[in-house]
């Protein structure tokens, strides 16, 4: 079997996604070389010289300071909610730290997970920034050269839909599960107002994710308040960015899951004493009670994948994989060409046509020859 040149694989129960798809017999090498696929982080280190820029982190040298999760940040403020007490603290970054790091829009981000120098009256200072594990991030709009963290060290994706009203928008699911793989954050698909799921409809949506595809699928009804406990266990004591189109009950859902917790958070101002109202655009980490973040990112809403290539968008489409490269002609489009293998795995039932059609979104939105952005 090709050997695939990533960071990490995901794990899915006792199997990682890949192997789940290497029991059904699909052989990888049939595919693509995957060889020359790069991460991420392989690009941005491309683009700056990321281990002479960021200091080398030492635990033992910080253990005197205690450590805490940066839950948002607004002209120069951060609020850090400290491990130990709990207690919300207002910091700065420490000069040093500022000349050590250049490579991205700000030195430390939400999500983030820092040493702190503790000063009077709930004020600190970062001290140390410890290594991040994972960052949602695009290029500076401006400055693009260098990158802009959203938020670091999300784990798990909740990626909520509903079925009814807005029904179920599977491309916008595919789309997030792509996003999921290329940040390297778990999945977690959730369907909810499962109380206006039509007969069978929850039942073919499992049947597709869960069962072909080996995604976590939890169906939930915020309203009604059912099957709101496996969604609990799923989010205690991680880091967890929530995403879903507008409607589908998002805030619902998790005033379902700790009553209280609100996602609008109009007012960073208000909610550290200060005063007006103040909507961000900017990505705040609400702590849950039973332990571990719900990260509200307005950034990725608006998300796009334009960072991915083509290439990408296969890796991500776990199924099709064995047909890739089995069209008759080589630059298949996979539109209208005679002996193309997709259409044909479509036709037999073998790839769902809802799975193509997305394929086929994103595949034109990253063709090389579209204008990025930036
Ligand atoms: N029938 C039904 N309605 C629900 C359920 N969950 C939420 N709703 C309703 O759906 C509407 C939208 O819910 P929200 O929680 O505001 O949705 P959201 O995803 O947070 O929406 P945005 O804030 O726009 O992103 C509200 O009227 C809710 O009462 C559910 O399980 N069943
Ligand atoms: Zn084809």
């Amino acid at each position: 079997m090709a050997k695939i040149k990533r960071g990490k694989q995901k794990k899915y129960g006792n199997l990682s996604h890949r192997d789940k798809f290497d029991e059904d017999r699909i052989d990888v090498r049939q595919v693509t070389d995957h060889e020359h696929m790069r991460g991420r982080a392989d690009r941005w280190r491309e683009r700056v010289n990321e281990d002479e820029l960021t200091p080398i982190y030492n635990p033992a040298d910080w253990a005197a300071y205690p450590l805490g999760t940066v839950l948002s940040m607004l002209s120069g403020h951060h609020y850090i909610r400290l491990d130990d007490t709990g207690e919300v603290i207002d910091a700065r970054v420490r000069g040093i730290l500022k000349h050590g790091i250049q490579n991205t829009t700000t030195v430390v981000s939400p999500g983030d997970r820092v040493h702190v120098e503790l000063l009077e009256e709930g004020t600190g200072s970062i001290v140390a920034l410890t290594p991040r594990k994972t960052t949602l991030s695009r290029p500076d709009p401006i400055r693009t050269h260098l990158e802009d963290v959203i938020v670091a060290n999300v784990e798990q994706i909740i990626i909520v839909s509903s079925v009814g009203g807005p029904a179920f928008w599977p491309e916008l699911v595919d789309r997030y599960l792509v996003f999921a793989g290329y940040y390297e954050l778990e999945p977690l698909i959730i369907i909810n107002k499962m109380d206006q799921a039509a007969p069978g409809e929850l039942e073919n949506i499992r049947a597709l994710y869960e069962e072909k595809l080996g995604y976590r699928v939890l169906s939930t009804s915020a309203e009604k308040g059912l099957g709101i406990e496996p969604v609990r266990e799923a989010v205690r004591g991680r880091s967890n960015a929530i995403v879903g189109l507008s409607g589908v009950g998002k805030s619902s859902l998790l005033n379902a899951i700790q009553p209280g917790l609100n996602l609008r958070v109009q007012a960073v101002n208000e909610t550290y004493g200060g005063e007006g109202k103040h909507t961000t655009r900017m990505t705040t980490l609400h702590p849950l009670a039973m332990g571990g973040f719900i990260a509200d990112t307005p950034g990725i809403r608006s998300f796009g994948l334009w960072d991915l290539t083509p290439e990408e968008v296969d890796y991500y489409f776990v199924e099709f994989r064995p047909y890739l490269g089995q069209c008759k002609f080589a630059n298949c489009t996979h539109h209208h060409e005679p002996g193309c293998a997709l259409q044909a795995a479509v036709e037999a039932g073998t790839l769902a046509p809802s799975r193509f059609d997305s394929y086929q979104i994103l595949h034109a939105e990253t063709d090389p020859a579209r204008e990025r952005p930036y």
